[in-house]
């Protein structure tokens, strides 16, 4: 049997999978209503796919609990906070599951940690932890370190079709844990070690961060010479060794903006191109202030209680709002002590934000420009009502509309 810990964004897809691809599998999640909302057959967050896969791993009786199972393998995809001020990950979290492990589990277990951690963690945080009560590691305990790769909007298909890393320092975990995820990865499964395992996660995502970041600065030297940004990517990409990705409002979520400072945290001196990326991106809500000031200027509208943010989550079609260029933007402002902005998105079903709207209709009623932060779905679908509004379309999401862009 195998106990994921942590029922969050990573740990309840891929239990469901597991479930659904004949492993017994129990899942553990210390916050009661989650396990509740499970237990009635509620899934806690939208994601396409999960209810189906929710489904088929009911039927396959797995379950879900507040306790930690008495087992031989675990799967820990608890949460590595961020923490904002010294820019480094909290492994607290991490630490508190392994010894909840450690304190039912078989004679021998393997132990995987799926959640991101900067690299050196599972050494300097986690290794620790095991030694300080009493188990020999390679012996008793196994450690392994599997980070996700999956793409929030599309993770049971990358599940199923992404390569995986599986970091372990003995040969019999790391061949042991890759015949449980050879059940469902249809892909690639690399074997290495711990520590290659922590660094190429980070890589990944600071290599998209790098990308985006180009995309952005060019979005603004456009701009600054009375170019089209879109254009020239659309041109520049026919090169064969060239794919420019797309300049937006800023970059969210908890992993592209938050794992490359864990490379500028642990290798200052040699880390200029990514801390001037993360810088770049960083700086896309204020830009698209200055958009919005020259804008208004422009219209001559002078009433910022008019101007609307469409969009609230980091990115298309998810409720996740974690890192958001939307509350970037926000936080921004409030440091200007400039009043907050009325803001709609179609998926943030609680209140997160002052003026916040659960009506798409009220809000469109409320406001003379809108901005669209999030690419959803959701406002293509409502193109139409948007006729007699000022756009700024910062994802260029629109097609049929005049509007203007970053
Ligand atoms: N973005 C742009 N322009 C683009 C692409 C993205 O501005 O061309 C912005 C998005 O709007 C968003 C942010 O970047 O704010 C990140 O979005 P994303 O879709 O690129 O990635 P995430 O954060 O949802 O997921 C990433 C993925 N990593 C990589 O693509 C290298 C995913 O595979 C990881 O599993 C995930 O981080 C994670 O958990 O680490």
């Amino acid at each position: 049997m195998i106990n994921v810990i942590g029922l969050g964004y990573i740990g309840l897809p891929t239990a469901l999978m597991l479930a659904a691809s004949g492993n017994e599998v129990v899942g553990t999640d210390l916050k009661k209503d989650t396990i509740e909302m499970l237990n009635k057959g509620q899934i806690p967050f939208e994601e396409k796919g999960i209810p189906e896969l929710f489904e088929k791993a009911v039927n396959n009786r797995s379950h879900f609990t507040t306790e930690y199972q008495k087992t031989n393998m675990y799967i820990i995809t608890v949460p590595t906070p961020y923490v904002r001020a010294s820019k480094k990950i909290d492994p607290t979290y991490v630490q508190a599951s392994i010894n909840s492990v450690l304190d039912v589990c078989e004679k021998v277990a393997v132990i995987v940690v799926e959640s991101t951690v900067s690299p050196g963690t599972i050494d300097k945080f986690v290794k620790p932890v095991i030694h300080d009560r009493g188990f020999v590691l390679g012996k008793d305990v196994y450690l392994v370190h599997a980070p996700e790769r999956i793409l929030p909007g599309n993770m049971v298909y990358e599940l199923r079709h992404n390569s995986r890393t599986i970091g372990a320092d003995e040969q019999y975990a790391g061949e042991k844990v890759k015949e449980v995820y050879e059940t469902f990865c249809e892909s690639e499964i690399v074997i290495t070690d711990i520590r290659s395992a922590e660094m190429s996660k980070v890589v990944e995502n600071t290599y998209r961060d790098i990308n985006i970041a180009f995309a952005n600065e060019l979005a603004k030297i456009a701009r600054s010479d009375d170019l089209d940004v879109y254009e020239i990517i659309r041109i520049a990409n026919k090169h064969p060794r060239v794919n420019i990705l797309n300049p937006g409002p800023g970059v969210g979520g908890h992993c592209i903006s938050v794992d490359p400072w864990f490379l500028v945290g642990d290798y200052p001196g040699l880390t200029n191109l990514i801390l001037t990326a993360r810088h770049v991106n960083d700086s896309m809500p204020e830009h698209v202030l200055e958009r919005v000031h020259d804008i208004m200027e422009e219209k001559g509208l002078t009433d910022l209680s008019k101007v609307g943010l469409y969009g609230l989550s980091y990115k298309a079609n998810v409720d996740d709002t974690r890192e958001s260029p939307t509350l970037q933007l926000l936080e921004n402002m409030r440091k200007h002590l400039a009043p907050e902005l009325r803001v709609y998105d179609p998926y943030v079903k609680t209140k997160i934000v002052e003026k916040q709207y659960f009506d798409f209709d009220k809000f469109i009623d409320d406001v003379d420009l809108i901005v669209i932060m999030v690419n959803h779905d959701h406002i293509k679908e409502h193109e139409t009502q948007l006729a007699d509004k000022v756009i700024l379309d910062t994802q260029r999401a629109l097609e049929n509309t005049e509007v203007y862009y970053i």
